[in-house]
C-alpha cells in the first residue's frame, strides 16, 4: 500500500491532522494501537484555546463544538477562603471554550469516517523504517497479517508512550523532564457545576480544581499523594477533601453525587527536541507533556497540528521542504512557552513536600500579586487564553 502521509495515533494530534489533509486533498492513513471505543473511553482535557476552536472550525468539525460548548469569559483563583476572578474576555479579548476531549475526538472520528478516510484501529506492532531517507516505511500487523505501507512522510501522534519518537535514535533526540511529586485525583459526576466558571483553588492541604463538561456534569480534582490509588478514595472521602479546600460560597453550592469516572494521574513536564527527523514528524504528546494545570495539553497537540498540516500542505503545493525545514523550531517556540507557563501555574498552586509555612505565604502572596496587579493578571490571562500562532 502506498499513502502520501501515514499517521500514527488516533488520539486528538493524529485525527486533526487527518482531517485538515483530507481537505487539502492529501491522502493520509491512520494507524491506532486500540480500539475506537477505548480511545473514546479516556477522559481528558476540558478547556479550549480560541486558537483550537478556529482549527477544529478550519477543520470542518466545529458545529457540535459551538451548539454544546460553554463559552468562558474568566476563571477563579482561590486562596486564603477567597474567590478572585481573573477576567480574561477584559484583559485580553479573548475567551475560553469549555468542551470535552472526549467530544472533539469523537467529531473528529465521526468527521473522518463520513469522509470514507481510512483508520485502521487495533493496528498491532506498529513499525516505522527508513525516514532518514526519502521513502519511509510503516508496518503493522491486524488480525495476524503482516502489512506495509509506503509513503512520503509519517506523523508521528502517538502520545507519550508511543513507538514514534522511541523509533528516534537516541543520539538524535535531546529530552527535558521535570515530575512533579503529586498527582491529580479526577471525577466525572452528573451533577450542576458549583459555579459557572472554573475554580483553581491553592490551599495548605493542596490543590483542587472544579470543572465542568457541562451545565449538568461535573469534573473536579484534588492534588493527591503519587501513592495513593483509587480505592483509597472512595466517593465521600473525595467530596470531604474537595470541600476542605474551597471557599465558603463554593462548599455552601457544592452539589455532590456518585461519581461516574475517577482516575489519578501523574504530572510532568517533558519537552523532546528537535520534533523533526528526516521525514518523520512528531506532533503532540508524542514529542512534550505539560502538567494540567494550564489546560495546555490539548492545545499544544493542536497547536503542533497546525503548524504540521500547513508545512506538508505547502510541501505538496510547491514541491519544496521549505516549510517542513522551520516545522520544529516554530512548534518549539510556543511549546516552551506553554512549558513554561504549565510549571508556573503548577509551582504556585500546588503544596510541594518543601512547601512549608514559608512556601505557602510566598505562594499566597504570589496570588495576591497576580489577582491585584493588571499586568500581571493579563499575563496570566493570554498565556491562559492561548498565545497567537506565530508564523
Ligand atoms: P494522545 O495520547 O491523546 O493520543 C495518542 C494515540 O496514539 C492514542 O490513542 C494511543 O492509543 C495511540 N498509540 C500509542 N502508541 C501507539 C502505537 N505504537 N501504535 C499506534 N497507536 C499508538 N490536557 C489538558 O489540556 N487538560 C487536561 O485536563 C488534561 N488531562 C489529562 C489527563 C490524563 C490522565 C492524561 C494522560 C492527559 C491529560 N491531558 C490534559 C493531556 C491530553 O489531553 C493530551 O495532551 C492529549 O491527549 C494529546 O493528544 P495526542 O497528542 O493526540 O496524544
Ligand atoms: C478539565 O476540565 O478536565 C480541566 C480543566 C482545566 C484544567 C485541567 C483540566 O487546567
Amino acid at each position: 500500500m502506498r499513502v502520501q502521509v501515514a499517521i500514527i495515533g488516533a488520539g486528538p494530534a493524529g485525527l486533526l491532522l487527518g482531517q485538515l489533509l483530507h481537505r487539502a486533498g492529501i491522502d493520509a492513513i491512520i494507524l491506532e494501537r486500540r480500539s475506537a471505543d477505548h480511545v473514546l473511553s479516556r477522559i481528558r482535557a476540558g478547556v479550549l484555546e480560541q486558537g483550537t476552536v478556529d482549527l477544529l472550525d478550519e477543520a470542518g468539525v466545529g458545529r457540535r463544538l459551538h451548539a454544546e460548548g460553554l463559552v468562558h469569559g474568566g476563571i477563579e483563583l482561590c486562596f486564603d477562603g477567597q474567590r478572585h476572578r481573573i477576567d480574561l474576555q477584559g484583559l485580553t479579548g479573548k475567551s475560553v471554550t469549555v468542551y470535552g476531549q472526549t467530544e472533539v475526538t469523537r467529531d473528529l472520528m465521526d468527521a473522518r469516517a463520513a469522509a470514507g478516510a481510512e483508520t485502521v484501529y487495533e493496528a498491532e506492532q506498529v513499525s516505522l523504517h527508513d525516514f532518514d531517507g526519502d521513502s519511509p516505511v510503516v508496518r503493522y500487523r491486524k488480525d495476524g497479517v503482516e502489512h506495509e505501507i509506503r509513503c512520503d512522510f509519517i506523523a508521528g501522534c502517538d502520545g507519550y508512550h508511543g513507538v514514534s519518537r522511541a523509533s528516534v535514535p537516541s543520539g538524535a533526540l535531546e529530552t527535558y523532564e521535570r515530575i512533579y511529586p503529586f498527582g491529580w485525583l479526577g471525577i466525572l459526576a452528573d451533577v450542576k457545576p458549583v459555579s459557572d466558571e472554573l475554580i483553581y483553588a491553592n490551599h495548605e492541604r493542596g490543590f483542587a480544581l472544579c470543572s465542568m463538561r457541562s451545565r449538568t456534569r461535573s469534573r473536579y480534582y484534588v492534588q493527591c499523594s503519587l501513592d495513593d490509588r483509587i480505592e483509597d478514595w472512595p466517593d465521600e472521602r473525595f467530596w470531604e477533601e474537595l470541600k476542605r479546600r474551597l471557599d465558603h460560597e463554593a462548599v455552601a453550592n457544592l452539589v455532590t453525587g456518585p461519581s461516574i469516572e475517577k482516575s489519578i494521574a501523574p504530572l510532568r513536564s517533558f519537552v523532546a527536541e528537535p520534533m523533526r527527523f528526516g521525514r518523520l514528524m512528531l506532533a503532540g504528546d508524542a514529542a512534550h507533556i505539560v502538567p494540567p494545570t494550564g489546560a495546555k495539553g490539548l492545545n499544544l497537540a493542536a497547536s503542533d497540528i497546525h503548524y504540521l498540516s500547513r508545512a506538508l500542505i505547502d510541501h505538496y503545493r510547491s514541491g519544496t521542504m521549505r516549510e517542513i525545514d522551520h516545522y520544529s523550531a516554530r512548534c518549539l517556540r510556543r511549546v516552551w512557552k506553554s512549558v513554561r507557563f504549565s510549571w508556573w501555574m503548577t509551582s504556585m498552586m500546588h503544596r510541594f513536600p518543601d512547601t512549608g509555612e514559608f512556601g505557602q505565604k510566598i505562594q499566597e502572596a504570589e496570588l495576591d500579586y497576580v489577582v491585584g496587579s493588571t499586568a500581571a493578571s493579563t499575563s496570566l490571562a493570554e498565556n491562559y487564553v492561548g498565545l497567537p500562532f506565530e508564523v
